[in-house]
Order: C-alpha cells, then sequence, then structure tokens
C-alpha cells in the first residue's frame, strides 16, 4: 500500500519554504492544502531543508507525502497533506536556493529556520557581522546562512526582472517580518561596493515582508508513533508528524504576488499580527519555558507531568495573571480567560508527549525573545517579576549548574550554543549572584536592558541558590508567595 494525499497535488510550485522540519510539515502545508481545494492557485510548495538529509530523502521515497497524526487525549486522527511539489538540502544545493527565489513562478518564499537561523546578535539584535557564515556569505560564493540565501535570492530575482515577491517569516520572533528585512537589507547594504544597491531599489518597490503569528504544538516524531501511524495508514509512513488539535496563523496582508487562500485553513489575515505575537511568545512560549525547566528540575519528562504538579500549574499561573497579562494587548476579539484557559489543556495534553527537554533546548536564543521585555516592563512598574526570574534560575540551573548540582537527565540532555560558554562561566562561580551577574550584566545575554537591573540580577541569582541548595519546589514556593 503507498500513501494516498487527501487531495490532488498541485502541479506547480509557488511557494518555496525553508526549513522543511516538523513544524512547517503540520502548519503551513496544512492551511495550504486547505487552500488549495478552496480557492486553487499554483501554489505547490517547494521544501528546503536547512542540512538534514533525512526528511528530504523520506518524502522523495513516499512521492512527497507524510502524514500529519493530530493527537487528543481521546482520538488520533490522519490528514495527510500532499502539497509539497520537490524537496531538497540546503545545505548541499545553496544555489539552487537562490535560484528557486529568482525563479518568477515562486512568489512567497516562507520560513521556519528556528530563532536561531536568522544570524543576528542578541544583545544588538542587527545582522551579526562578527559571524563567520555571514561574513562568507558576504564574500561572495554560494550563500550558507538563510539571510545570505534570501539576499542573494533576492539580489538575482532583480537582475531576472524583478517579478514581486513576499517573504513571510513563520518563526517566534516578536515583529518576525520587519526583523527578517532589516537583517535581508543589512546583508545587502554590507556588499562591497555598492553591490547591493539595485537589490535595496528592488525591495523598496516589489518586495513584502508581512509578518505572521503561528501556532501549534509539534512534538518530535517517535518510533512508535511511526509505528501507529503505520497500522492506521496500512502503509508505512518513516516520517510523520504528532501535532496537538489547536492550531493558528494570525498574518498580516500584504503579498506582493498573491498569496493562497489560507483562511480557507483557519488563518485570520489581521493588522493586530504585532499583539496576536506577543500573546503568544509570552503567554504561551514564555510559560512554556518555565514549565520545561521546572519540570526537567523536577525530574519529569513531559510537559504534561510537569503542568500536572500542583506547583508548576500554580507558579504558571501566577506568571501569566501578574507578569505576562499586564505586558501585552489583548488582539481584538480574544477573550483571554479562554485562552488562558485553553493553554493548559493544550500543556496538559497528555498523549501528545510533548519532551521538557524539547522545550527547554536553545533558551539562549529562546528566552532572549519571551522575557526581557515583560520583566524591564514589571521592574518599570515598580514590581519585581519573581515568576520570570524563576525562568532564568531554572533555565540556569539546567544548562550551566553551579559546581555540585546535578540538574538531572532531562536538563542535561537540553542542547544549546550557549552551553559552553555559559557552564565555563558556572564553573567557577561560587555562588547563583555570582553567575547571574556575569550572564545577565556581563555577557549580556538578556540584551543590553536586564543588564542593568541589579535587583533583578540579584532576585535570579538567589533563587539560582534555593534551586540549587535547597530544591526547585522550595524556589517556586518562594517565588509564587513573594
Ligand atoms: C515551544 C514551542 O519549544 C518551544 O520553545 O515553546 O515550540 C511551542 O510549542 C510552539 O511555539 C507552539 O506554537
Amino acid at each position: 500500500m503507498t500513501i494516498i494525499a487527501d487531495h490532488p497535488r498541485p502541479e506547480r510550485a509557488g511557494i518555496l519554504h525553508l526549513g522543511l522540519g516538523s513544524f512547517h510539515r503540520a502548519h503551513q502545508a496544512v492551511y495550504t492544502a486547505a487552500a488549495l481545494p478552496a480557492a486553487g492557485g499554483d501554489w505547490g510548495i517547494v521544501g528546503v531543508a536547512s542540512r538534514s538529509r533525512m526528511v528530504v530523502d523520506a518524502m522523495h521515497a513516499q512521492n512527497l507525502l507524510y502524514s500529519v497524526a493530530t493527537i487528543s487525549p481521546d482520538s488520533t486522527s490522519l490528514t495527510i497533506p500532499g502539497v509539497h511539489t520537490d524537496a531538497f538540502v540546503g545545505a548541499e544545493q545553496p544555489e539552487r536556493v537562490v535560484s528557486q527565489i529568482a525563479d518568477s513562478g515562486i512568489r512567497i518564499v516562507t520560513l521556519t529556520v528556528t530563532e536561531n537561523g536568522y544570524s543576528y546578535s542578541a544583545a544588538t539584535q542587527h545582522l551579526d557581522l562578527d559571524d563567520a557564515t555571514v561574513r562568507a556569505d558576504l564574500g561572495g560564493g554560494a550563500p550558507r546562512s538563510t539571510i545570505g540565501q534570501l539576499a542573494r535570492g533576492l539580489q538575482a530575482r532583480a537582475s531576472a526582472g524583478g517579478a514581486p515577491i513576499s517573504v513571510l517569516s513563520c518563526d517566534n520572533l516578536s515583529a518576525n517580518g520587519a526583523h527578517t528585512e532589516k537583517l535581508v537589507r543589512e546583508f545587502l547594504q554590507a556588499l562591497p561596493q555598492g553591490e547591493g544597491a539595485d537589490a535595496l531599489t528592488y525591495l523598496d518597490q516589489a518586495v513584502t515582508f508581512p509578518s505572521s503569528m503561528v501556532d501549534r504544538i509539534v512534538p518530535s516524531t517517535t518510533p512508535e508513533l511511526r509505528a501507529r501511524v503505520s497500522t492506521l495508514l496500512g502503509a508505512r509512513d518513516e516520517i510523520p508528524v504528532p501535532a496537538e488539535p489547536f492550531t493558528m496563523w494570525a498574518i498580516e496582508d500584504r503579498f506582493a504576488g498573491g498569496r493562497p487562500a489560507w483562511e480557507a485553513g483557519g488563518a485570520v489575515f489581521t493588522t493586530e499580527v504585532g499583539r496576536y505575537e506577543q500573546m503568544k511568545v509570552r503567554l504561551l512560549n514564555g510559560t512554556h519555558s518555565l514549565i520545561a525547566y521546572l519540570g526537567a528540575l523536577h525530574g519529569v519528562a513531559t510537559i504534561p507531568e510537569a503542568i500536572g504538579l500542583d506547583d508548576i500549574a500554580r507558579a504558571a499561573l501566577s506568571i501569566l495573571r501578574s507578569e505576562y497579562e499586564p505586558s501585552i494587548e489583548v488582539p481584538s476579539g480574544v477573550d483571554i480567560r479562554a485562552y488562558e484557559t485553553e493553554l493548559f489543556e493544550r500543556w496538559g495534553n497528555s498523549a501528545l508527549g510533548h519532551r521538557t527537554t524539547q522545550v527547554g533546548t536553545d533558551g539562549s536564543v529562546k528566552l532572549r525573545q519571551r522575557i526581557p521585555e515583560p520583566a524591564l516592563q514589571a521592574l518599570d512598574r515598580g514590581e519585581m517579576p519573581h515568576l520570570i526570574a524563576l525562568t532564568v534560575a531554572g533555565y540556569l540551573s539546567c544548562i550551566a549548574p553551579l559546581p555540585g548540582f546535578d540538574p538531572g537527565a532531562h536538563a542535561a540532555a537540553m542542547t544549546d550554543a550557549a552551553r559552553e560558554r555559559l557552564g565555563a562561566l558556572a564553573a567557577t562561580a561560587r555562588t547563583g549572584r555570582e553567575l547571574a551577574e556575569r550572564v545577565i550584566a556581563e555577557l549580556q545575554l538578556f540584551g543590553d536592558g536586564l543588564a542593568e537591573q541589579d535587583a533583578f540580577i540579584a532576585r535570579v541569582g538567589e533563587l539560582i541558590d534555593t534551586i540549587q541548595r535547597q530544591g526547585v519546589g522550595s524556589a517556586i514556593a518562594d517565588a509564587v508567595s513573594a
């Protein structure tokens, strides 16, 4: 038996997607699959995996099809979004990424390259001109960074006639459209001898970078899921994607070369994307980080187990109500209490098995998006954001424990580009305070605003000491009751 798509595949591609991971396959691909039968259009997707061959090889072996398993505690249902017309590995064929962007048939480039994939400095928010890959990309040759590929692709498109196109970031960065545009422009401006000038003019005239807020919890796939899906499907699927039933996409409607009717899949086109982003990145993602670090330190493997612990549930409610909610403007028509209730149901989806290790991974870049703004706002109001301080203390206890403290196996399995650097700072720190000062004030891991907040740094330090001397339970009790 072979896998059969829910609807016929579009003949031609109109979208190039960078970042062919699970999230894209359970999100943008599903919305596109809903848009095509509703309104048609040449909106097939060419999927580009950054480095790994795994998904690309499996996609080709499966006629570019895979299943999305929507998992709730009561049921699992399968959909087969057959929207990909090709797939390849960007690191192997960087020139092909450039030529695809230049191809006038492509009218949208979508991105899910993670917070890590934008080559910018967390401290300055500008393109990281010290990054070796960015420097090499500026020097010519086949571009390896996403921003380099976008800039070189748009440059080639400008030379090839300059057809309109939009670049749509679908990563959890605030103002992700404007941020991506700024980095692409900085790349073009940094090219020698004004080489980027024509492309910059083309950007002014025919390229838009709408912002979007994406939301769906998509854990990593497992051998058990592969087996379960293959039984349900009656065919072997090597790359099924598990996902929760909830899904949301809020998009700014500024598409230079047209777009699929994504609203047919439930996407919301709105001028309030910024509000949706803040609500999601803080309430869902910020609290998710808190749950992941506290859960790992409590020794539990999954988010539903963690939120099932009374003290973590209390900490989550407290950070939502006292620290994240006051920092956002709720989008029109959203009932914030209902949104919060739904968050607890989503985190509690025990059938999904979302791991604390997965959410805790890459905290050095994720937290930068999630915590500084709301923390600074609380401090400005004269309030100490105790639960945000606890999030940071939990993160540092997992990734950079003080000598003699063992954060456990789930924390040890979290990967993070800053792990080595932070570990070295922790190895010679005598107290939590000393570690917090080195990381927040000197390294400015969370930007220059928090670097100056001595009281916040001291509170993080205290909570690190409490976690590592008296246990995570005492630290939660301290932060919640403060
Ligand atoms: C999570 C997100 O891993 C994480 O940091 O907070 O991947 C989260 O599951 C998604 O953003 C949900 O849309």
